[in-house]
């Protein structure tokens, strides 16, 4: 949502900040968490969870789209539902060499130690959307197209995947309508042909008004199974959407309609689903306009914790800007990257020379909040991977709030580039037991330093 200046000559680039220069004031203390990323638009969650993690797959609406242009698609990881840590972009349109355009709503799996990402793009052949596939040995990529052609190609769109408990994997899709196929053991090729679904008001619902779709599927479906019933969840309606849900007693059906999962809220006319059961607890990803600039085509992913019913039926699940409860704390005795983020305000990321991803564009009065940090007995010192092509500045390390407790000032020096890392370390006073932890860069004006990773000793 930030735009990128520092590429540019210097009286240009002020010229195009007073012009375009978006000021977000967010409130130091009692922020919320949703949505999960503030440094960009993101849109259509596909949320997986790999050795006790979950990995947040998300397309990029890119700041002042006024289409869904979306030419890449990003992954973000957290162990607590509420720190996410940005992993960047490891697949993108230009991944898929018979691509065009449209980096839009897909999906990814694990199977056998290698992660599958589904995804609907532009076949720049026949115009037509097709679903192409990448593969992975990592989570967090990065992907390549693993076949160099379209996995299946027929216009329609949202790919989501599933494996039932016997290994037989399914992909299904479709807008306006909705399909599947089923998978091969080796994730990339499938047995069979493409077959329809039929959309059915018993299954999906009742529309009116819209003779060409009489039921209330749209798009987006999300197939998964628990406790031995089968559901899909998908964006209902148009425009606005809702999100609603159907259930089955197979992966093929019949299904049957169940009604409102998320009604339609939230300054956006397409919504997105996304479910995974995670640490005990059941999580509703879906996306909004809730950032700054935000709309339907400025999107940003969001989630919120619910419950089943006894009957393995789903809540009605509102929008908040609260989000999902911590799931635990998070250890400042380890290296915790500074991509890592529960809330900021002002900073943006890109990758490091080192590897992963660094924050910049940081300012006078810009912070990073994260969540529930443990510090325990006490922590005695810092230290942080910065880099810096001005004369630096100051990291303020405070507690519960951009204003609150200061316990401890860590002066970064210039390094000579952005990219041109050292480790800095100053002392540490008052931090013990649990607090939210900001991170409040201070210094001159202008661009002040990178973070790459910090970490506190006890
Ligand atoms: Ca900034
Ligand atoms: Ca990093």
């Amino acid at each position: 949502m930030k735009l990128r200046f520092r590429v540019l000559p210097g009286r240009a680039a002020l010229v195009i900040m007073a012009l375009l220069c978006v000021v977000v004031t967010i409130p130091g203390t009692a922020r919320a968490d949703n949505p999960i990323v503030q440094t960009i638009y993101t849109a259509d969650p596909a949320p997986l969870v790999h050795n006790g993690r979950v990995y947040l797959y998300t397309g990029h609406d890119e700041d002042g789209s006024t289409y869904f242009t979306m030419k890449e698609w990003r992954v973000w990881s957290s162990a607590d539902l509420v720190n996410w840590t940005d992993h960047g972009s490891p697949m993108s349109v230009a991944t898929f060499s018979w691509a065009s355009a449209d980096a839009w709503a897909g999906q990814a799996v694990e199977r056998n130690g290698k992660f599958y990402w589904y995804v609907p793009v532009k076949d720049r052949a026949s115009g037509q959307m097709a679903i192409g596939v990448g593969v992975s040995d990592s989570p967090t990529g990065p992907f390549r197209d693993a076949i160099g052609r379209p996995l299946v190609r027929n216009g329609e769109i949202d790919p989501t995947v599933f494996i039932d408990d016997n290994g037989q994997a399914y992909l299904y899709w479709g807008n306006p309508n909705l399909w599947y196929v089923r998978l091969n053991a080796d994730m990339i090729s499938y047995s069979g042909s493409p077959t329809q679904i039929p959309l059915t008001t018993a299954g999906f619902g009742t529309r009116t008004g819209n003779a060409s779709r009489p039921t209330l599927y749209e798009e987006g479906p999300w197939v998964y199974k628990r406790n031995g019933l089968y559901y899909n969840v998908f964006a209902a309606k148009c425009c606005s959407e809702f999100i609603g849900y159907s259930t089955a007693p197979g992966p093929t059906g019949p299904w049957t309609y169940r009604g409102t999962v998320m009604p339609t809220q939230g300054s956006s006319f397409t919504n997105h689903p996304g479910v995974i059961d995670f640490n005990g607890g059941s999580y509703f990803f879906y996306h909004n306009g809730a950032l700054p600039g935000g709309g339907g085509y400025t999107r940003s992913v969001a989630v919120e914790k619910f419950a089943y019913n006894a009957d393995g039926t789903i809540p009605t699940i509102n929008m908040t800007t609260t989000g999902a409860p911590q799931v635990g704390t998070l250890n400042p005795f380890v290296r915790q990257e500074a991509e890592t983020i529960a809330w900021e305000s002002g900073v943006e990321t890109e990758p490091a020379g080192e590897g992963g991803m660094n924050i910049g564009w940081i300012e006078n009065g810009d912070y990073v909040k994260v969540k529930g940090v443990a510090f325990g007995s006490g922590a005695r010192s810092f230290s942080a991977r910065v880099a810096s092509a001005s004369s630096g500045g100051r990291i303020e390390l405070r507690l519960d709030g951009a204003n609150g407790t200061l316990v401890g000032t860590c002066t970064v020096p210039g390094t000579g580039g952005w990219q041109t890392w050292t480790t800095v370390t100053c002392p540490v006073n008052g931090a013990t037991g649990t607090h939210d932890l900001y991170f409040r860069y201070a210094g001159g004006s202008g661009y002040l330093f990178n973070v790459n990773w910090w970490q506190f000793t006890s």
